[in-house]
């Protein structure tokens, strides 16, 4: 049995190639083919996104590999190309099985599976799920009876619940950092210097409740962690065998369980494990001084912190944190020295110019180390999608425009004039006096110097783009 895992190439479907700036590894796919491979079954990872391979090229890596099941991963603002690509694929190969999973399939698995050309939709966590389809494959096809899949039969989509989550998740195999070619993808990082960069999970779902968050539908309501002794030896197999000395733990709730912090910041220390490392928290689960001195000492560097706003009303209602805890979480990080990324959002319901100038106001008053600033965007799967959609708000349903174009409509602000004000809001943050003075202070070398002037330039003219960019 042969299963090729796939992440799209951006832009395929408009014929328009393009690599974004920031790209990962497909962590999602790795650790499905981990899993697999675990289980004698050879897998083969395709990543066209970071390689941005032709239909021709995906074509000649099929007849190479002949895989007898191609699962496709997506997010929303790629499933057309995930669509245009499955679709060549099925009509070329009608006996491969296509199996769709990922962000968008698990938030619209009903449009998803009622796609001629795909045959099954994963919905959520995929490990266990794709073993279970393999098997089923290599047995009696009755694909009906895996749990956390949706499948067109009869002329509708069956949906089969899933029951329970894969809870012991430090059993599951390292993803198969071996499939994937490493340099590829942005081998540096802004905190890392001149460190070689990979990103981490160290758990999985989140019991908070951000309406613009879609972490729930894919992973759950409650935080399965891995034990510090499973993170510090993926660590150290990965500096060992390739030589990543920097490392990003990209799982939303990093800081939300203290005493493991504690452990993992402790068994660095101990081990002399020399690297560095930044991490997401929300500011409502940043730990004390004492756990960030250790959190330094072990070479966290930066913090990025989901603020969104500067409305105490909005925080509330939307993400269940307060402007003290925002002042009281950048404050700590700057007595630590530690870095600090503010992200904010305009455009949450409610929201109009004057809350977003409070917003651009507060993000100056907290004075992080970096900041950048959004438009919402009511990704399917979200509370906030429910709610903007309730209320006819959204102005497109064309996936394709998800985080590339505002999508919707505020009370007395229009889309360009939304824009226009994010591009303000950078310029408000990034051109004040004492801050363009504290970064030339701060630059250590002639590269950071000539990125601050890029940014400066990129301002100047507008060249901020909405999302993704080129
Ligand atoms: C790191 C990250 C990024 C990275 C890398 C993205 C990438 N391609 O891997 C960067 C910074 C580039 C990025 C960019 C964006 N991201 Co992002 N990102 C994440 C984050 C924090 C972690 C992703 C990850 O690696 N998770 C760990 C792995 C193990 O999980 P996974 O990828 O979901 O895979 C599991 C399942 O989904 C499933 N699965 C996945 N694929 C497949 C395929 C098959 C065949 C099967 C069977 C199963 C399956 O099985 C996997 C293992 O259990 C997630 C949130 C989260 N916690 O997951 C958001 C998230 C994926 N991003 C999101 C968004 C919106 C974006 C952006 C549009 C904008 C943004 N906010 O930055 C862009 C779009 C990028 C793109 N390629 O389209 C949303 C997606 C919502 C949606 N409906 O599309 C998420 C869910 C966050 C959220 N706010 O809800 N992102
Ligand atoms: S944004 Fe972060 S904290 Fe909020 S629900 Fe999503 S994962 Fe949890």
């Amino acid at each position: 049995m042969k299963v090729m895992l796939l992440q799209p190439t951006a832009g395929i479907s408009t014929n328009d190639i393009y690599v974004p700036k920031y790209t990962n590894p497909p962590m999602g796919l790795a650790y499905i083919a981990g899993y697999l491979e675990s289980n004698n079954i050879e897998t083969y990872i395709l990543d066209c996104y970071v390689n941005k391979y032709s239909i021709d090229q995906i074509n000649n890596f099929i007849l190479d590999f002949r895989p007898e099941i191609i699962g496709i991963t997506s997010t929303t603002t790629l499933i057309y190309d995930a669509y245009y690509i499955a679709e060549i694929i099925k009509r070329k190969y009608p006996e491969i099985l296509i199996v769709f999973g990922g962000s968008h399939a698990t938030a619209l698995p009903k449009e998803v599976a009622s796609k001629h050309f795909v045959n099954i939709v994963c919905i959520g966590e995929g490990e266990k799920t794709m073993l279970d389809i393999v098997k089923v494959f290599n047995n009696n096809k009755d694909f009906e009876k895996i749990e956390g899949i949706a499948i067109w039969k009869n002329n509708s989509v069956v949906i089969r619940k899933r029951n329970n989550f894969f809870q012991d998740i430090d059993s599951l195999p390292y993803p198969a950092y071996h499939l994937l070619d490493f340099n590829k993808y942005n081998p540096k990082h802004q905190w890392g210097k001149n460190r070689q960069w990979t990103p981490i999970v160290t758990g999985r779902g989140c019991p908070y409740h951000c309406v613009f968050c879609q972490e729930h539908s894919i992973f759950g309501k409650t935080t399965r962690y891995r034990s510090a002794e499973s993170i510090l030896d993926e660590i150290v197999m990965l500096k060992k065998n390739y030589n990543k000395t920097h490392f990003t733990f990209i799982d939303s709730t990093f800081t939300e369980n203290h005493s493991r912090i504690v452990e993992v910041t402790e068994l660095i220390i101990e081990r002399k494990i020399r690297i560095s490392w930044n991490c997401n928290s929300r500011v409502d689960t940043l730990p004390n001084t004492r756990v960030l001195i250790k959190m330094r000492e072990s070479g966290c560097n930066s913090i990025f912190l989901g603020i969104e706003s500067g409305n105490s009303e909005f925080l509330q209602r939307y993400k269940t944190t307060t402007i003290k805890q925002c002042v009281k979480a950048v404050v700590a990080l700057k007595n630590n020295h530690i870095n600090s990324h503010c992200s904010f959002m305009f455009g949450l319901p409610g929201e109009n110019k004057s809350t977003i100038d409070k917003t651009i106001h507060f993000s100056k008053i907290l004075n992080p180390t970096t900041a950048s600033f959004h438009i919402v965007v009511p990704f399917p799967g979200t509370p906030l999608f429910n709610l903007y959609n309730r209320e006819g708000k959204i102005i497109s349903k064309d996936w394709s425009k998800y985080y590339r174009e505002p999508v919707i409509k505020l009370e007395d602000c229009s889309t360009d004039e939304l824009r226009g004000l994010r591009i303000a809001a950078f310029k408000r943050f990034y051109f004040r006096p004492s801050y363009i003075i504290k970064s030339i202070r701060n630059v250590n070398n002639f590269k950071q110097l000539i990125d601050f002037a890029l940014l400066g330039i990129r301002l100047i003219f507008n060249k901020i783009g909405v999302g993704l960019g080129k």
